[in-house]
């Protein structure tokens, strides 16, 4: 035998060795041990790293777990990870706890007593996948597949959700996209026929980066690359009104009026072609419109952003000159979320045609590379055809929105008026939709419309405390999920803990659900090894090679930049034949979003460093470091209203109220207040986060972008009184 290599028993007799060195924690899966072992990595002790990938938010970071006597000891990062280079954010560094988390479900649940009293009783697998069967199955043959709803937040195994829905027959699947970057999705489709370009930092010289809140809102290479690049004297304008951490780190903080980024970028538009100072090569060799578009923005001058805005004239003329002198070394970043306002799908494009005119394209932005492109996978027949429309809206109403990721918040609204037709279940996998979507008291109500509701997920989220049937699934460091693929590496996500109690992957429980459904021919796959082998066939690799580097390389693309794009004209469309066609403004044009009347706030959201969304409160390493979330106000708005730091106040808004503290602070805007996201859980199930803070999806009144979908948070406004 090598020194590299270990059989099984001997590895069992070394672990068995270590056992009780230790206070927690499980041996590592055998297989896995085995590969580490025989490419060096871990050492005849059970001492030293296995490759994987993270899960504590949608990034997913390579991880390499640090191994002692045969058990994951701790996170790092990757550095031969993209999107790691080596380092993991606070959420990827507490992995372990999430894993370890005394709240986790561990055992198939039933419900047992009212739907959101939170009585529920173990189950075992096979008594589980048979009801939610049944179940799903009743709701086919009485309404049709229609009636049943999927919902989805996006993560690997989402490929296998979306085969059970598609072999189901359903038209009806909600993801995150419309409470999330949709207007940036769709812009971005109008101007550049593609979803979202990437960003290279090389060499950038000047970034407006507008409500992209990086430093908090973190994925990690980004955040680590903006970074350096501002210690390497990178200028960055950032626009928010609030003082972020962002902010902390930028040349020019703009604490923009919200739901006005659209006349700020419009007077970008203005002074860069007023002065001629775009880029007239790039615009007449690739772009259509560009007319059209000088003519729209005559008249949107600084002058006239600035009460709208309220930035200076001369800032918002200094930062377009600084802008168009450091082009093509610029970059204009169209955001994320963004979706505060009904227009922000027109900020978007309005910051879509920035890029163009001063002719970043190439250098700065550059075409994403096709995601999964050279993978295998189990072969499957072809889908029953949906023959009912979509809840939603989508085309019908929503003529752009992609249709297989809908509007989300307006389903849910469909469910609740039965219109077009009723729903009678839903299917959800990882997701908090009770959190995510606006209007909590209305999600509960559509929940409440149910016949039957099923979640997966790893603990009793707020929306599996209203579900029929729980289905646990591993967590992230427990399981196998499809190859992540980022550039030409596609990257293992493999078991580096043995499962505790019963849970098991998606890729599993998706199928034993097909099965039950007489789908098991949508699911050709033995186990994940074989899910993954597949995947890998016509690369020629074995799942134990990428089990040990923990990725494949695939066929790479040419690194050649293409100066062609995917619209109707095949370049980038300034003007868009397509919107114009659709009815909507082909241009970017300025109306004027709604303000909140006297006495009342622009409720603000936005993410923090230390938790993903609403579903990392509950972890105690992270809550140990976070305090207690309160409510922004400005010195001047709280002085005027009586109120001061610390105390209990009542926010209410058309839809709802909570009661939170008060944090009087300068790092907001006096006419706007924010609170963080997250808390104010419903589940007690979660007993380290239920009972903090209060929870702003109860006050986010319901308004969408009628272009993109994206629902449009800032617009909620609210009052602010003593509790
Ligand atoms: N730590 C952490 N990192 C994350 C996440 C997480 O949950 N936690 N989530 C990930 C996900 S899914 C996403 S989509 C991204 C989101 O990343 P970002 O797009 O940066 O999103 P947010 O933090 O939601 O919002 C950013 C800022 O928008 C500001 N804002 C509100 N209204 C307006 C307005 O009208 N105009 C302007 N200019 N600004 C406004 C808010 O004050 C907030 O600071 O973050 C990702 N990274
Ligand atoms: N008020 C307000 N609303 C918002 C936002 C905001 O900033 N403020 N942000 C919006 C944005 S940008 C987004 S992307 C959406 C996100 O909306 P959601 O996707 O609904 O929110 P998450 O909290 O990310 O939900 C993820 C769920 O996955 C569970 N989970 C974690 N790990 C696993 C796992 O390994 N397996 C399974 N099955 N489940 C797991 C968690 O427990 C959690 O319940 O919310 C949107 N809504
Ligand atoms: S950004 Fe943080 S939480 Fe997200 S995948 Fe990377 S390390 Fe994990
Ligand atoms: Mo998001």
């Amino acid at each position: 035998m090598s020194s590299t290599t270990i059989t099984r028993r001997e590895f069992l007799k070394i672990a068995g060795a270590s056992l009780g060195a230790l206070a927690v924690g499980q041996m590592l899966p055998i297989k896995v041990a085995e590969a580490a072992r025989r490419a060096g990595m871990l050492d005849i002790n059970g001492n030293g790293y296995i490759p994987t990938m993270c899960e504590m938010c949608v990034w997913r970071c390579g991880v390499r777990a640090k191994v002692k006597d045969g058990r994951v000891v701790k996170l790092e990062g990757n550095p031969e990870h993209p999107h790691s280079l080596g380092h993991l954010c606070a959420r990827g560094q507490s992995g372990l706890m999430n894993t370890y988390d005394p709240d986790r479900v561990l055992t198939p649940l039933i419900r047992v007593g009212q739907r959101g009293e939170g009585k529920f009783r173990e189950a075992s697998w096979e008594e589980a996948l048979d009801l939610a069967a049944s179940k799903m199955q009743e709701i086919k043959d009485k309404y049709g597949p229609e009636a049943m709803v999927f919902s989805s937040t996006h993560n690997l195994s989402q490929v296998q959700f979306e085969n059970l829905l598609n072999a189901y027959g359903s038209p009806n699947y909600g993801t995150q996209r419309s409470l999330c970057f949709n207007a940036m999705i769709v812009a971005n489709q109008m101007t550049y026929g593609l979803e979202e370009p990437f960003r290279n930092y090389d060499g950038l010289k000047y970034l407006i980066l507008t409500g992209r809140n990086l430093m908090e809102a973190i994925s990690t290479s980004e955040t680590s690359i903006l970074s350096h690049a501002i210690d390497k004297g990178l200028k960055v304008v950032y626009i928010d009104p609030r003082f972020t951490k962002t902010a902390a780190k930028a040349t020019d903080w703009c604490a923009i009026r919200p739901g006005t980024d659209l006349a700020f970028h419009l007077a970008l538009l203005n002074v860069i072609i007023s002065e001629d100072r775009y880029n007239h090569d790039f615009v007449e060799k690739y772009t259509v419109g560009f007319d059209q578009l000088a003519a729209e923005v005559e008249n949107y001058t600084p002058e006239w952003a600035a009460p709208i805005t309220d930035i200076k004239a001369d800032v918002i003329r200094r930062i377009a000159r600084e802008f168009s002198d450091a082009a093509p070394y610029a970059m204009a970043h169209n955001g994320w979320r963004t979706s505060n306002f009904e227009n922000s799908f027109q900020t978007q494009r309005a910051i879509a045609c920035l890029n163009a005119l001063v002719g970043n394209w190439g250098i700065h932005l550059l075409p994403a590379a096709a995601e999964g492109a050279g993978l295998g996978a189990p072969p499957q027949p072809p889908y029953p055809r949906a023959s009912a429309m979509r809840l939603d809206g989508v085309p019908w109403k929503y003529p752009l929105v992609p249709f297989k990721l809908g509007v989300f918040q307006e389903l849910r609204d469909a469910i609740i008026a039965e219109q077009p037709y009723k729903a009678h279940g839903w299917f959800i996998a990882r997701q908090n939709p009770v959190q995510s979507l606006p209007d909590r008291n209305k999600t509960l109500a559509a929940m409440s419309k149910m016949d039957f509701i099923a979640v997966v997920d790893i603990f009793l989220n707020d929306t599996a405390w209203f579900a029929d049937v729980v289905l646990p699934e591993a967590s992230y460091l427990e399981r196998y999920d499809p190859l992540n693929v980022v550039g030409d590496l596609a990257f293992i996500r493999q078991p580096v803990i043995q499962p505790q109690g019963e849970a098991k992957s998606a890729l599993w429980i998706y199928k034993e659900l097909g099965k039950r459904l007489g789908l098991e021919d949508y699911f050709q796959y033995i186990d994940e090894e074989d899910y993954l082998r597949q995947q890998l066939a016509p690369l020629g690799m074995t799942l134990e090679e990428v089990r040990q580097k923990g990725y494949a390389r695939l066929s790479g693309g040419s690194d050649e930049v293409e100066f062609t794009w995917n619209t109707p004209s095949g370049k980038v469309e300034l003007f868009s034949g397509t919107l114009d066609n659709a009815g909507f403004n082909a241009l970017p044009t300025w109306e004027e979003p709604p303000r909140p009347s006297a006495g009342k706030f622009y409720l603000l959201t936005g993410k923090v460093g230390r938790h993903t969304q609403f579903g990392t409160q509950n972890n105690q390493l992270l809550r140990k470091y976070q305090d207690e979330p309160r409510l922004w106000m400005n010195p001047v708005s709280a002085k005027a209203l009586g109120l001061q730091d610390n105390d209990l106040v009542k926010v209410t808004s058309a839809v709802g109220e909570v009661n939170i503290q008060l944090w009087v602070t300068q790092a907001i805007r006096s006419d706007c207040v924010y609170l963080t996201p997250g808390y104010g859980h419903l589940s007690k199930g979660l007993t380290t986060g239920y009972g903090v803070g209060a929870s702003d999806s109860v006050l986010h009144v319901t308004f969408t972008d009628p272009i993109s979908g994206s629902q449009a948070l800032t617009q909620t406004f609210v009052s602010v009184t003593a509790a």
